[in-house]
């Protein structure tokens, strides 16, 4: 089973992430910030990999710090459960509509941390959420997690949809990339030998 625990305590924050890349999208997920909690569920569930977060951050300053770092804890806890990578597939992309939101993503689990990010979320909130930190999501994931992670949105005009949308789509192209491959289950997906 390829799982991982991280727990995370900073004076800002205390986080534990446990995932399952070979579950079936199951979660429960409480941040104490609502919008993120059913963004964090969309990410597990088109996935399918399943995810138990509980964050209790400094919230009485805003939502930057739990939600940046939960983004540093589920990062980690993805590069624990891949190991060495033996065996997955590496590559993952997701063209996903959502009403009038439409985000391509195109993903490499290649501890190469890059994040291109063209998603323009017309408001500033969404909610009591700050729009700006579904990047600062990202950046964090990625960087910990050792992706190279483009995210394009194509369309869109409604901020909750171009927020879930991109959500979904990073979660489709993740369940591709670290699905096992069956015809080279035994090896490494580099002509380097490791990853
Ligand atoms: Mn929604």
């Amino acid at each position: 089973m390829r799982s991982a625990t991280i727990t995370r305590q900073t004076a800002e924050t205390d986080i534990s992430v446990t995932i399952n890349l070979d579950g079936t999208g199951s979660y429960d997920n409480q941040t104490g910030i609502g919008f993120f909690d059913h963004m964090l569920d969309q990410l597990a569930r088109h996935s399918l990999i399943d995810m138990t977060i509980r964050a209790k951050g400094d919230l009485h300053i805003d939502d930057h710090h739990t939600v940046e770092d939960t983004g540093i804890a589920l990062g980690q806890a993805l590069a624990q459960a891949l190991g060495d990578k033996r065996g997955i597939v590496r590559y993952g992309s997701c063209l996903l509509p959502m009403d009038d939101a439409l985000v391509r993503t195109a993903l490499d689990l290649s501890a190469r941390p890059f994040l291109i990010w063209n998603v323009d979320l017309p408001t500033a909130k969404i909610g009591t959420f700050d729009t700006e930190l579904v990047r600062e999501f990202f950046t964090a994931f990625a960087t910990q997690g050792g992706i190279t992670l483009h995210v394009d949105m194509l369309h869109g005009f409604n901020s909750h949809h171009i927020a879930e949308a991109t959500f979904k789509s990073v979660a489709r192209a993740l369940r591709q990339a670290v699905e096992t491959d069956p015809r080279k289950a035994d090896a490494i997906p580099s002509t380097k030998g490791a990853l």
